[in-house]
């Protein structure tokens, strides 16, 4: 297939005013009626409008009958000659068939346990109706619905409804991708919300009979996101109503359609009984993540599909705002930097690298990755540090004002920046266009005479596919200095880094300070310093900026780590185990935070650690690593975990606060550590006891490791044999804590179970997922990880080609290992490439993977 090209970018040749569409559901055989209002924008030309799978019952043009012959029709295109068209306004009519019950792929319309839903994003309207499927083509919707089921919904406000019919009207001109259409049998829990202006908002959200009441928190979370959203922002809603719908089956996380935003159920419905902790940290944040793309993506959309983290890197920068704000900031800042370095720093190492902005695509689905997201993200807080807070504001103002309604650009993005702050960003929009994570390289000289500390950072980022030289970036690094006792002697300041080589320079200080660089992660690079494991303890202990003490620790932790796996060291580090003392007798003040410094590095980021520094990780000797020093750290501390694991306890009801979720998250990170030694006793008995999901699963987590959880496992299946949600959990838990040496034949135990409906996503999620993520158990030297991964992706491919291709992703680190375990993966990819039959979008991602 050919690829589409940012370059080759031209506009529509039409206006879209406004369209109105019809629908007569059925499972097999549902009819679409679509009125287009178009108009030539710049005299004659061809029109093109998008359709796949559908079945044209007939074609009108200003209500008269189109002769067949006058149409071209592919199977992706419906095109009418310029000659066969008015020089003027004309409409456009089609009746389209569609199969919703067939489509397993579940992009356009679709079925999910009996009920009628939609997903557009990117481009499954064509799956709907012939169209302009492209974001810069924006009009007014009007939908008719009829259909027996008893709840019908789409986008806008409610205009009138009856028996087997309702219909909607979104006065909002939008994009195809943001249409959505549901019907089902469905119960609403339902609030209201007042804006600033004083207008009322009916606020909905539908779940299938018998989840109603587990929307309570989702339903906080969003009259806090629209709170949120109008303070920081000065954003208001802009309808009448305001509804989400939970579905079982769900390609993803969630989907911003206007006014009608549909989420995948395990990010809306919680309980204390069938979610964790992380599950309710998740809902808050997507919940808010889709709210607010209402102005940043809806409002405001995309010009084209080459600039989605236009809408995607500044939406989650919005919600990881919310996030900071909602909860303790420094912990989310954590947790982010967490996730970022696992998922995007992994694929901008890897063949799967590109830019934030990319130029080039065969299929758009494999581009909503954690660079567009994550990175597009902290681009955008680079920007923020860059101009300060007021800048930002100005810049964001400016940016609503001038850009309302439109389909924008990253171009357009960086002007209301140049133009609200008087700053050029010529150079800075290369964090747009170039991939790779740079490593910025730290010297330290100290001149006790003269009192002078001087840092000389150097700045390198290696080639990726497709792009064999880079350019210097802007880099903002914040930091400050520290004195022998620990206190400040130079506080956080700024310093922008434009150059391949730089220095900072520090006078008049009166001993040796030791620096605190890139706090809060001012910029997402890989820092490189040659310090001590001293050093690094040292900050540990005493950095006044929460981020960087974490990243000190987990420094020490990684550093120690990567010895003991590659052999260079013998025993784990008495400097690292000596420097969690301090850290538990103060993990009462914070212990969100003490539970962060508590978890070890990954066995995926000591083997990217391995590999950056130029050696081949082993994934057995990693796992063995870690779990020999979790040992060690537990043997020499065992006494302060086991009484704070005792004094952590929570007697009071559940709260998916911060507060209680940090000390739980404090206590069960204690039982991680005391687990290597007490032999599974404390999590039998916090099993038994267990009143919520967290404990529940992290105790499940545990006996698994020690190889009690025969019973436990069983009594939990029995349990919740009727909670998709939950028994998504019990095949997630076994994958990720199998064996090593089991894990493949593990998986392929739990595939052949009757509860593996490997046709909802969340469970072949579950499943593939978790194997995915046993790194030494995927990657185990037999190639029987890869081996049943492939089976099932190839297996998943013809059913639906967006899950397979994201889940091919597992292989994106595979040049990392040595040449035997090279050989397997290359091996498995080609056996997908060669599949027949095989989908654009696998087939995209194998022969990137392969390149
Ligand atoms: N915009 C959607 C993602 C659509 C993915 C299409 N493959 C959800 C979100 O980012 O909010
Ligand atoms: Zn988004």
């Amino acid at each position: 297939p050919q690829p589409t090209l940012l370059a080759d970018y031209r506009p529509y040749p039409f206006t879209l005013d406004h369209v109105s569409l019809t629908f007569r559901l059925a499972p097999k055989g549902t009819r679409v009626c679509a009125k287009l209002s178009l108009a030539p924008k710049d005299g004659p030309a061809d029109l093109v409008l998008d359709g796949e799978d559908l079945r044209l019952i007939s074609i009108a043009l200003d209500g008269t009958a189109l002769d067949p012959a006058t149409l071209t029709l592919t199977d992706r295109q419906l095109t009418l000659p310029a000659a066969a068209l008015p020089a003027g306004p004309f409409t456009l009519e089609t009746e389209v068939e569609i199969d919703p019950e067939a489509n397993t792929a579940l992009e356009g319309l679709y079925l999910s346990g009996g009920m009628f839903c939609t997903q557009c994003e990117a481009e499954g309207f064509r799956h709907i109706t012939y169209y302009p499927d492209r974001p810069d083509v924006m009009a007014r919707f009007d939908v008719r619905i009829e259909s027996d089921m008893p709840v019908l919904l789409s986008n806008g406000n409610p205009v009138a409804q009856g028996a087997g019919w309702a219909e909607w009207r979104d006065p909002w001109p939008k994009p195809a991708y943001l249409f959505a259409l549901v019907a089902g049998n469905l119960v609403a829990l339902r609030d209201d919300f007042i804006t600033a202006s004083g207008r009322t908002v009916d606020l909905a959200i539908w779940v299938r009979p018998g989840d109603e009441d587990r929307c309570a928190y989702a339903m906080d979370a969003l009259k806090r996101s629209m709170a949120w959203d109008e303070s920081t922002y000065g954003r208001e809603y802009d309808l009448d109503v305001f509804n989400i719908v939970a579905v079982d089956d769900f390609n993803m996380g969630a989907m911003e359609n206007k006014g009608l935003n549909i989420f995948n159920a395990k990010l809306v419905l919680a309980s204390p009984e069938t979610a964790t902790d992380t599950d309710y940290e998740r809902i808050e944040s997507v919940i808010a993540h889709e709210y607010f793309h209402n102005w940043t993506g809806n409002r405001i959309t995309c010009r084209d599909w080459f600039q989605l983290c236009l809408k995607e890197g500044l939406t989650v920068f919005r919600d990881q705002q919310f996030s900071a704000d909602e909860r303790s900031a420094a912990v989310r800042r954590i947790e982010d930097v967490l996730a970022l370095r696992a998922r995007q720093f992994r694929e901008d190492a890897g063949p799967l690298a590109h830019p934030v902005r990319p130029e080039s695509y065969v299929e758009i689905n494999n581009f909503y990755t954690a660079t567009v997201y994550e990175k597009g993200a902290e681009v955008i807080g680079m920007l923020r540090r860059l101009v300060g807070p007021e800048g930002y504001r100005r810049a964001l103002d400016l940016y609503f004002d001038r850009h309302d309604g439109q389909a924008a650009t990253i171009e357009d993005w960086l002007k209301v920046f140049e133009d609200a702050c008087d700053r050029d960003l010529t150079q800075f929009k290369r964090w747009y266009t170039e991939a790779g994570t740079p490593r910025l390289h730290v010297t330290e000289d100290w001149d006790a005479e003269a009192g002078r500390f001087t840092l000389e950072f150097t700045q390198e980022t290696a080639a990726t596919p497709g792009q064999p030289v880079k350019g210097a970036r802007v880099i903002p690094v914040e930091l400050g200095l520290l004195g022998p006792n620990g206190d400040e002697v130079q506080p956080s300041t700024l310093i922008e880094i434009t150059e391949p080589r730089q220095s900072a320079v520090f006078e008049g200080l009166s001993a040796r300070p030791v620096p605190s660089i890139l706090r809060g992660f001012s910029a997402p690079v890989i820092l490189e310093r040659e310090t001590t494991q001293a050093a690094r303890a040292f900050l540990f202990a005493h950095d006044t900026d929460p981020f960087n003490r974490w990243e000190a620790g987990r420094n020490l932790a990684r550093t120690a780590l990567m010895a003991l796996a590659r052999g260079a060291a013998t025993a784990p580090d008495p400097e690292l185990i000596a420097a969690y003392g301090p850290l538990l007798r103060d993990a009462e003040t914070d212990p969100a935070f003490a539970a962060l410094c508590l978890r070890l590095p990954g066995e995926d980021e000591i083997a990217a650690a391995l590999h950056g520094a130029g050696h081949t990780p082993d994934p057995a000797e990693i796992h063995a690593a870690r779990a020999r020093l979790a040992r060690a750290i537990a043997q020499a501390h065992e006494e302060a975990l086991a009484a704070l694991y005792i004094r952590m306890k929570d007697d009071g009801p559940y709260s998916p606060d911060a507060g209680p979720a940090g000390r739980r998250a404090l206590r069960l990170a204690c039982l991680g550590l005391l687990n290597r030694l007490d032999n599974g006793a404390r999590a039998q008995a916090l099993f038994a006891e267990a009143g919520n999901m967290t404990e529940s699963l992290s105790a499940l987590a545990c006996l698994i490791e020690t190889n009690k959880a025969a019973g436990a496992l069983a009594e939990f299946r029995d349990r919740w044999a009727g909670e998709r949600l939950v028994m998504d959990k019990w095949f997630l838990v076994q994958m990720l804590h199998a064996a090593p040496d089991r894990a493949a034949q593990e998986a392929a135990h739990l595939a052949a179970l009757p509860e593996f409906d490997w046709k909802n996503p969340n469970r072949f999620r579950s499943l593939m997922g978790g194997l995915s993520a046993n790194h030494a158990g995927f990657h185990h030297a037999s190639g029987a990880g890869y081996r049943f991964y492939a089976d099932w992706l190839i297996r998943m491919d013809a059913m639906n080609p967006q899950i397979t291709a994201r889940m091919s992703t597992a292989f994106e680190t595979w040049p990392r290992y040595d040449a035997g375990r090279q050989a397997l993966a290359r091996a498995e990819l080609q056996r997908i490439a060669a599949t027949e039959g095989l989908s654009r979008d696998t087939g995209e991602m194998v022969a990137r993977l392969l390149a």
